[in-house]
């Protein structure tokens, strides 16, 4: 495959085309990233573009991973934090031709997965995102920067959902008739948040926001966790943000791109294994409100992920990538029967969380 990878951006680095092979790699809907394998050198590298129509500063995201890698070096040198190399002049990230680029080391002997095969998965997962926040709860969140502001912020999705109902074409209203019905009717998970973010006890953390198990590096032959990756969305934000999001994509045996409705199931056995995961580092850390919230944090990112893909769809697909028209109307509806799943097991998922929490 012809790789459309400008050699400047090699250059910046150190190497040419002739003396490094590259592949394209990963799945995600955001950057694009390649695998760069010097042929002199054992070690292989992470190239990544920044895709700056959603991180519109580069420079902070750049800010906050380094404020982080040296608090973490020098409170926990054995940690494993995949921080940038940096270019040949030195600098922390490329910026060619008004693209900005950076390269990570590739950790050897690990993989990352698409989808989960086995509860313990789930559990090594959990476990890792959770080391990030419990060895960053004495980090000052609030001296980070927003590198998406309003990431996950619900009253902002909703806004955001409601002007783009009110601006949508009437055929694509008409097409999204019953999940705006649903994004509608379940705003009481807006109304609850707002309840609670008063509290005293519901601080800003550290959150990595974005941790699909994708997001992982697990060992190739244990499959136990190495340590997390994509640290683009490492902002202040609350706790429900990272163990929601492990909710949303880990109790499903298939993804938010699945169309059978009929697959969208909670697997409890995976539910039980992130709850014991997350909380195996976190459960000392969390204070009483969090606590009271661990469910609703499913709840949360779900309904916000089932808003983005519907205000996406009304709006022309700007946002996320789409392999055929009404992609992110099916990516709504399998987010909304997730959400309708949770519900539906609440008993049984909250009895879960009990047991794990004495
Ligand atoms: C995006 O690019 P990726 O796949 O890591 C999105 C997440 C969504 C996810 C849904 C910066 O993540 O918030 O949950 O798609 N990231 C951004 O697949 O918007
Ligand atoms: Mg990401």
């Amino acid at each position: 495959m012809e790789l459309n990878l400008d050699s400047e951006v090699l250059k910046a680095y150190g190497y040419t085309k002739e003396n490094i092979k590259i592949t394209q790699i990963g799945t995600g809907l955001i950057n694009r990233t390649y695998l760069l394998a010097p042929l002199a050198e054992e070690k292989k590298y992470i190239l990544q573009n920044i895709n700056t129509s959603v991180f519109k500063s580069p420079q902070a995201i750049a800010n906050n991973l380094r404020a982080i890698a040296d608090y973490l070096a020098f409170n926990y040198p054995d940690y494993l934090f995949i921080k940038p190399v940096s270019t040949a002049n030195s600098e922390e990230m490329a910026h060619i031709h008004n693209e900005y680029w950076r390269m990570l080391p590739f950790v050897p002997n690990t993989i990352s997965l698409d989808v989960l095969a086995d509860p313990k998965q789930a559990y090594e997962a959990a476990k890792q995102f959770g080391k990030l926040s419990r060895l960053l709860n004495h980090f000052e969140a609030k001296t980070l920067q927003a590198t998406i502001p309003g990431f996950h912020d619900l009253a902002l999705r909703y806004k955001q959902f409601i002007l783009a109902l009110n601006q949508a074409e009437e055929m694509l209203k008409n097409a999204a008739n019953t999940q705006i019905e649903d994004a509608l009717s379940h705003k009481y998970i807006l109304d609850y948040y707002t309840l609670y973010s008063h509290r005293t006890d519901f601080p800003d953390r550290v959150m990595h926001h974005d941790t699909k198990i994708s997001n992982v590096l697990l060992d190739n032959e244990t499959y136990e966790g190495i340590c997390v990756i994509d640290l683009d969305t490492i902002m202040p934000g609350k706790f429900i943000s990272d163990l929601g999001d492990m909710m949303r994509t880990y109790l499903c045996a298939f993804s938010e791109n699945e169309t059978d409705l009929d697959k969208i199931k909670i697997r409890l056995p995976y539910f039980e294994a992130t709850i014991k995961g997350y909380l195996s580092e976190m459960k000392g850390i969390l204070t009483e409100t969090e606590k009271e919230l661990i469910l609703f944090s499913g709840k949360y990112i779900i309904y916000m992920q089932a808003l983005r893909f519907l205000t996406d769809y009304l709006s022309g697909n700007k946002y996320y990538p789409i392999s055929y028209p009404k992609q992110n109307l099916d990516r709504a509806k399998n987010q909304f029967k997730l959400l309708q799943q949770i519900a539906a097991e609440e008993k049984e998922l909250q009895d879960i969380i009990e047991q794990n929490l004495v």
